[in-house]
């Protein structure tokens, strides 16, 4: 069995037991172990000016190599060109796009680097699977370095329409790049459509469809590539064990004397402009302002662990999202009663898997997504007997999976405050139809099915991606 290589902006925590997070973390983790391989990355350190060397850590069949960055290059390509550009430009916040050609330099050069460093400690059967818009011309430098393994790439954020990625300067020298690759795995069928048409008509490519679920064959910038649609998944019966475990721990006993039976209305995010909180707190607010019952009847738990706070965009949604909740529970709330309880803390697995379990409604509302796990767990947080109601924006990914939530659109805040009174509000035999639905198709498409269909294609095209001559 070939080695399994794993290449990520950031490498995960690794505890004795296996990865601290959860979903991409876990999945990955399990396919190290079982083929026996290496997971390359940044270690999250930036520092001063030392030359970063490769911090190598053997678990058993799993290597972790991790390096530093440099200021200069943590500048460059992860806030500037990662962050700034592609993250807005793909979520389709063209409005806040930042752009500067020294970024772009620095974010190919960073790839160049992080492969070089990967080079020496390749074997040559290794298949290699990067991730994420991090990475996208690490292909291209592994290629230019001599390296002929398979090398496979997945973007967990979305693919955007032609017009919106057309916003980015460099976007051919982008997609060229992922051409790079021997497959291409984007999260939803929507995604894979936008890199084709993208591809056809700003690239003059090719593609032709693959028969019976097999990838699409790309054929642009003189090679032949596959790409497919793998929706990511999530272990729903262990976050199901989680979450009844932890219905017995202290958070989530405080959390239920403190409601005194009133509902609960649950969101965690990271805290990000993608996210749709303003959008979100200005529902719930709606909800009160048509639903007056509702007022000291419902409690609003937002839990929004600041990211990327070095930037500009974060430190701005952070404070309109303080000032959106502020005024919110000025307005509302009582002696008794704060409608929004608004956290930025992270907490561990299971606390947040027993806080699902015990809300009334999952509020998931992003303005775009990749997929959104968050979705995913708290469905499969939920007690069958008694589940929750899930409240799902239609750009998030999972929205093309979970038909059984009340898929919303963030910007009509009246829809969603419609949804919510719904949700608060819906019957115990069609909550469990709805949930019966959504487990139903978790524990068909989990996170090992996600890996093992990427991995089993990326092997199965041995020979797909031969060259063919220059156009
Ligand atoms: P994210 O944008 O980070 O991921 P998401 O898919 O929701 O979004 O994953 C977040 C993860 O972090 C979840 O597992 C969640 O439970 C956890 N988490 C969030 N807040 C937390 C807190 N306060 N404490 C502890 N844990 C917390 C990117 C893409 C997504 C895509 C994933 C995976 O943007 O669209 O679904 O990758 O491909």
């Amino acid at each position: 069995m070939s080695r399994l290589i794993i290449v990520s902006n950031r490498v995960a925590p690794i505890s004795e037991g296996g990865p601290a997070a959860g979903g991409l973390a876990v999945g990955v983790y399990d396919a190290l172990k079982e083929t026996g391989g290496m997971w390359f990355g940044w270690s999250g350190e930036v520092l001063s000016s030392t030359p970063p060397h490769i911090d190598v850590v053997e678990r058993g069949p799993v290597t972790f190599a991790t390096i530093g960055l440099v200021r200069r290059d943590y500048d460059q390509y992860y806030r500037g060109f990662s962050n700034a550009t592609l993250w807005p430009a793909f979520h389709y916040r063209a409005d806040l796009i930042q752009y500067d050609r020294h970024d772009f330099e620095g974010y190919c050069r960073v790839n160049a680097w992080l492969a070089q460093q990967l080079v020496p400690l390749l074997r040559e059967d290794d298949v290699i699977w990067v991730h994420d818009y991090h990475l996208i011309p690490f292909a291209q430098a592994l290629r230019a370095a001599g390296v002929k393994n398979r090398l496979g790439f997945f973007l967990h954020i979305p693919f955007p329409a032609p017009q919106v990625l057309l916003s980015v300067p460099p976007h051919r020298a982008l997609v060229e790049a992922l051409c790079s690759f021997d497959l291409l795995g984007f999260q939803t069928v929507p995604d894979l459509r936008a890199f084709c048409e993208y591809v056809v008509h700003e690239a003059g490519g090719q593609v032709e469809a693959g028969a019976d679920k097999a990838p699409t064959l790309v054929h642009a910038f003189g090679r032949t590539l596959r790409a497919q649609a793998y929706p990511i998944g999530v272990y729903p019966d262990e976050i199901a064990q989680l979450a009844k475990a932890g219905t017995r721990g202290k958070p989530a006993r405080t959390m239920k004397a403190t409601l005194h039976e009133r509902k609960l209305i649950m969101s965690v995010d990271r805290l990000d402009y993608s996210k749709g909180l303003v959008e979100r707190f200005r529902a719930f607010e709606r909800l009160l302002d048509q639903v007056p019952a509702y007022r000291n009847h419902v409690s609003f738990v937002q839990i929004a662990p600041p990211t990327r706070a070095d930037m500009h965009a974060y430190q701005d949604i952070r404070l309109r999202l303080e000032s959106e909740s502020g005024r919110i529970n000025g307005r509302f709330a009582e002696l008794d009663w704060t409608p929004i309880r608004y956290i930025h803390r992270q907490y561990e697995r299971q606390v947040l898997a027993a806080l699902f379990r015990q809300s009334h409604v999952g509020y998931v509302t992003p303005l775009r997504d990749g997929m959104n796990l968050v979705a995913k767990e708290y469905v499969s947080a939920q007690d069958p007997d008694d589940p929750g109601v899930l409240v799902l924006s239609r750009f998030a990914g999972a929205a093309q999976e979970l038909t059984g939530a009340l898929i919303v659109n963030p910007i009509d805040i009246d829809g969603m405050a419609d949804a919510l009174a719904q949700g608060l509000a819906m019957p115990l035999a069609e909550r469990r139809a709805r949930y019966r639905d959504m487990i139903a198709q978790l524990r068909e498409n989990n996170v090992s099915v996600w890996r093992d269909n990427f991995l089993r294609d990326l092997k199965d095209g041995e020979g797909t991606a031969k060259r063919r001559a220059p156009r």
